[in-house]
């Protein structure tokens, strides 16, 4: 009887130690939001949801990524970027143009013509000194997760434009960063710092003139149906960048944070299949829309005008350029 009823007590207490950890891990759950200025489907969206899914997987539950696609966190990534520097959103994925205005060293990709090819530029971020640059985000107040593609930008506008000289006196939209407002000025245009949220209707007013951009982001900011020249000059490779605010960051275990990490490492093929694949199909559609599409063969009247530039700036990047340059791929 003193058994039976010992033996009652001690499963009773047994539920209740069960109870109480069921409802811990139930509370336990964090959520992380992550912001992303494009729709769903695009490229680094697809990718954003695919890290959201493996943190799940890896952190048994225990951390929820939330995708807000479309810019409806916000259209602007310097305010998404203030807003996870200060911790009030824990990741997002933004545009090293964007990013190089909080961490300067960032800003060599800003740098025109900095790599040869797409592989180029994946042998660099993949390399030692790339994934450190991601590590040297920390000053900031950011953790770098990891690099995806973003392909090259080139200038488009609503009116004919053939050639580097098209571009003088013109009015085209930079993302907010002091070098690529000097570089758009180098090649002779007006360089108008804005918040991609409001390109399309600055070149449907006649605000500006034009913008810069790869072919994908052409159809999700929809501008391809305001401006319909496109002049393929590919001056810019900037890489995407997947990153997190680093006061949330602290406040997370190592196994999480070793589950975070091996969530986004996982995440980049993947992304750079769904972009390859997208770019394509992207060129493709604006061109079926009536986009009129321009290559540039020869692009040495663009290199000649930002030479100087690339000059007087490369010294803050040397350490990097040798790095940069020693992966060039041979001619
Ligand atoms: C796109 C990037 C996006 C930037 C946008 C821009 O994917 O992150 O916000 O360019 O120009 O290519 O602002």
């Amino acid at each position: 009887m003193k058994h039976s009823r010992h033996v009652v007590r001690l499963a009773v207490m047994c539920v209740m130690a069960l109870v109480f950890c069921i409802g811990l891990t139930a509370q336990a759950q964090m959520v992380l939001k992550l912001s992303e200025i494009h729709p769903q489907g695009y490229p680094t969206e697809l990718a954003d949801e695919e890290f959201a899914r493996l943190v799940n997987l890896y952190t048994k539950g225990g951390i929820k990524v939330d995708v807000f696609p479309g810019g409806q966190i916000s259209g602007d990534e310097k305010v998404v970027i203030e807003q996870v520097k200060i911790g009030a959103i824990a990741i997002a994925r933004v545009s090293s143009g964007a990013l190089g205005s909080f961490n300067a060293q960032l800003n060599v990709f800003s740098l025109p013509f900095l790599f040869d090819s797409k592989e180029h530029m994946w042998a660099f971020l993949n390399s030692p000194a790339g994934q450190k640059m991601l590590a040297d985000l920390a000053p900031s107040g950011f953790v770098g997760l990891c690099w995806y593609d973003g392909g090259a930008r080139s200038f488009y506008a609503n009116y004919p434009i053939n050639k580097i000289e098209d571009l003088k006196g013109k009015k085209y939209r930079v993302m907010p960063n002091n070098l690529l407002v000097k570089m758009v000025e180098a090649m002779g245009a007006s360089a108008v710092p804005m918040a991609a949220g409001q390109v399309f209707s600055a070149i449907q007013t006649g605000v500006i003139d034009g913008a810069e951009n790869n072919p994908p982001s052409l159809i999700s900011f929809n501008h391809y149906q305001v401006a319909k020249h496109y002049l393929l000059d590919e001056h810019l490779r900037l890489p995407e960048v997947l990153f997190m605010s680093k006061i949330v960051w602290d406040k997370l275990s190592k196994d999480q944070q070793d589950a975070l990490r091996k969530a986004a490492a996982e995440t980049v093929a993947f992304q750079r299949q769904k972009w390859d694949a997208y770019e394509i199909e992207a060129l493709n559609k604006i061109k079926a829309e009536g986009e009129i599409i321009i290559p540039v063969a020869d692009k040495t009247p663009f290199k000649n005008a930002v030479k100087q530039l690339i000059a007087e700036e490369s010294p803050k990047f040397a350490e990097t350029l040798k790095a940069i340059d020693t992966l060039r791929p041979k001619k």
